[in-house]
């Protein structure tokens, strides 16, 4: 029996060295110790040992079982460390390699656009102000001197909340808030969001941007409208550009007016881009209504102001050529990149 053991013993020491990894060692463990395993098996013959030899026997298996166990446990370690070894080795990080490139974001061509428009009217002593997009029916439309049957009123075109508070459908009320709350000179540039309730398609969207500028003070006159939306023109057109104003109505200004910029594409001869007509049409414009300067607690007999809307989108397709305004809202990355 001590020798079957000792035998035993040497054989599981040769496999345990021929093992070259975890999971054929642990296929010999199995072998070995396991409850099906050689061990247990010659433990079952302990019956055909003699009672006096019985505890000597027992406790040389007990030895060889705990010197098995040692065994398995060093090779475990060894073998551990030698894999543990080679994974590092292959998954070392090359710091030579290139590295990959990072999508880098960039300003939305209304962004760009915005920020242009900015620039200049800042750089003429404008303070740019933002108000709410949510608004009362009565700062977009009655302290503008709309009547309450104006087409724009209509629901078809503006979206209500309730009857007294709106979608705003321009940034006008942004200005009648400052007028209200401030004491002339003004001079404020109002960009935002607004909304009408439009089908989309190439030139609407039920929500767009537009900049509003406004300017009060004393003996302000149709001659500082015209000349600071000249310099306007020609800072964001280009030096060449001429402006032409043309008679129109808004309920707010009094005279109003639309402007055209000459084509900054053809100098003015006409081409595909301006429909061969040399001008192409920008904003609105015109002398605030001495009515929409009272309801807000300015003396029109004291003071007097212009003021101006232009669509940014609207500045933002002109100058980068773009002739599909969903192109804007889409953030299609192709489209995008390009700016
Ligand atoms: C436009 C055209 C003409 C305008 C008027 C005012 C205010 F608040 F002073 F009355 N803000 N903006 C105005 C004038 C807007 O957009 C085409």
């Amino acid at each position: 029996m001590k020798k079957r053991l000792e035998q035993l013993k040497e054989n599981a020491l040769l496999k345990i060295k021929s093992a070259d990894n975890l999971s054929a060692l642990q296929e010999v463990r199995v072998a070995y110790l396991g409850k099906k395993g050689e061990l247990t098996a010659l433990l079952k013959g302990m019956k055909d040992v003699s009672p006096e030899e019985r505890p000597i026997i027992g406790q040389f298996v007990n030895e060889t079982r705990e010197a098995l166990e040692d065994l398995f446990e060093t090779a475990k370690a060894q073998l551990r460390l030698a894999e543990l070894k080679v994974q590092l080795e292959e998954e070392v990080i090359d710091v030579s390699l290139p590295a990959k490139k990072q999508k880098t974001g960039h300003r939305h061509p209304n962004t760009i656009a915005l920020e242009e428009v900015e620039r200049i009217f800042i750089g003429m002593g404008y303070e740019i102000v933002e108000g709410p997009e949510v608004e009362y029916d009565y700062y977009n439309f009655e302290a503008l001197n709309i009547p309450a049957d104006h087409p724009a009123k209509d629901e078809q075109d503006t979206f209500y909340i309730n009857e007294k508070v709106l979608l705003r459908t321009q940034t006008s009320p942004v200005q009648v808030r400052i007028m209200e709350g401030a004491k002339p000179p003004i001079r404020i540039l109002a960009p935002g969001r607004v909304f009408r309730s439009d089908e989309v398609d190439a030139t609407h969207s039920p929500s767009f941007h537009q900049i509003e500028g406004l300017v009060i003070d004393k003996n302000i006159t149709f001659a500082d409208l015209k000349g600071t939306l000249a310099t306007f023109a020609k800072e964001l057109f280009g030096a060449d550009t001429k402006v032409k104003f043309r008679p129109h109505h808004f309920p707010f200004t009094e005279p109003s007016a639309e402007v055209d910029v000459t084509c900054f594409k053809c100098g003015g001869k006409g081409c595909r881009f301006c429909k061969n007509s040399g001008w192409i049409e920008i904003l609105g414009c015109g002398m605030v209504h001495p009515k929409v300067l009272e309801m807000s607690g300015i003396d029109p007999e004291e003071y007097s102001g212009f003021a101006f809307g232009v669509g940014l989108e609207r500045i933002a397709l002109l100058k980068y050529e773009i002739d599909d305004m969903r192109l804007l809202y889409e953030n299609d990355e192709r489209f995008l990149r390009q700016f």
